[in-house]
């Protein structure tokens, strides 16, 4: 074997390719579902994967550039991978780095997703006919792993200073899952986000009802006036204040106080059956998300926040507030508490679907 900082065997290059990009894969797809701070290791390892994968592509891209210059057509979607690699790190950073490099109306966290889709793909049919593992003599090289060692240690290193850097430079600090903070405390002027067709039109509190069902003793229903009390406005006799994060998977967080119904007092009044193990929260639109009962206890069905009547877009008159879940959780418009035996799995359709149906 050649000696010299750059003699990695070309299969443990690729092998570690691979390994990165399953990581940035796993933790990519993971991190849109950390919303707990003992979940912060998640976009860690996402972020550290990434600074492993640029030296890793860098061998690759010298070793076969003379394949790629004698172009034949067979070299096109090997190519077509690297660039959509090479895009997928930029949007990365540049999301880190909070520098532009929007597409449309689109943040560089979203074509960020949208492109480490494209790798996945790709790289499917770029190892259809290609894979080889690393034989053990290739792993057994002391110096190589230590080179291994020292590039995660960068990787880490780089991880650990770009909060000091975004510091320095005066750009808002992201939360450990990669968001922005904005509107915090400011009653209904953050973000709206709903998924493309989830758009009802205004519920009208005076005929709309909360309904508590399923696996039940007494099913029951709600409507506005009892669930907020006379006043509608803070400080109704069951009213609760929750200060909790919103934080939506397109990169922005809001910090509130939002004030409502406990999920335990809807759910006494009802009296869950002992098979009760989930609880779904259904909105009007027919998006819905469960989470396991003893959490539903404490979750908070809002009707305001920071003291003001939620509005529309933010879900009027009742909305999930579920602290430690991202914000495609927190379902709006709700009007039925279904109490399961089982997760209900449709629901991982459900939100993408509802309003188209
Ligand atoms: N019914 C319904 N609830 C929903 C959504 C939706 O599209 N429909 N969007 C979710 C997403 S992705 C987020 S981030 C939050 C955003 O809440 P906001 O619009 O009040 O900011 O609501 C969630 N609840
Ligand atoms: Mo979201």
């Amino acid at each position: 074997m050649p000696s010299g900082s750059l003699s990695v065997p070309p299969r443990v290059v690729d092998g570690s390719l691979l390994v990165s990009v399953l990581i940035l894969l796993g933790t990519g797809i993971g991190g849109l579902l950390a919303g707990r701070t003992g979940q912060w290791w998640v976009m860690a390892l996402h972020g550290i994967a990434g600074v492993v994968l640029v030296p890793l592509l860098v061998l690759k891209l010298r070793r076969v550039a003379p394949r790629v210059r004698s172009a034949s057509p067979t070299v096109l979607p090997s190519l077509l991978l690297a660039l959509i690699t090479g895009l997928a790190l930029m949007t990365g950073l540049a999301w880190t780095l909070g520098t532009g490099l929007d597409v449309g109306p689109f943040r560089p966290l979203v074509v960020h997703g949208a492109l480490g889709v494209g790798v996945a793909l790709l790289l499917i049919v770029h190892l259809r006919d290609r894979f080889r593992l690393p034989t053990r003599d290739d792993l057994a090289d002391r110096r190589l792993a230590l080179r291994y060692a020292a590039l995660i240690g960068v990787g880490a290193v780089a991880w650990r200073t770009q909060p000091v850097v975004n510091r320095l430079r005066d750009v808002t600090p992201r939360r450990f899952t990669g968001s922005r903070e904005t509107g915090s405390d400011g009653g209904n002027s953050f973000p709206v986000t709903s998924w493309v067709a989830d758009d009802p039109d205004p519920v009208d509190p005076g005929s709309w009802s909360l309904r508590v069902d399923g696996l039940v003793q007494t099913p029951r229903t709600f409507d506005y006036k009892e669930l907020v009390g006379e006043r509608d406005g803070t400080g109704s006799d069951r009213e609760t204040t929750l200060r909790a994060v919103l934080d939506c998977t397109s990169g922005w967080y809001s910090i509130h106080d939002w004030q409502g119904i406990r999920g335990a007092e809807v759910l006494a009044a009802a009296k869950p059956t002992d098979a009760a193990r989930w609880v779904t929260f259904h909105s009007v639109t027919g998006y819905r998300w469960s989470v396991p009962i003893e959490e539903a206890q404490s979750v908070l069905l809002a009707t305001h926040v920071d003291g003001v009547r939620l509005s529309h877009g933010h879900g009027f008159p009742l909305r999930l507030v579920a602290p430690g879940r991202r914000g495609f959780q927190w379902v709006k418009w709700i009007d039925r508490v279904e109490v399961r035996h089982r997760r209900d799995v449709g629901e991982l359709v459900a939100i993408f679907v509802s309003g188209f149906v």
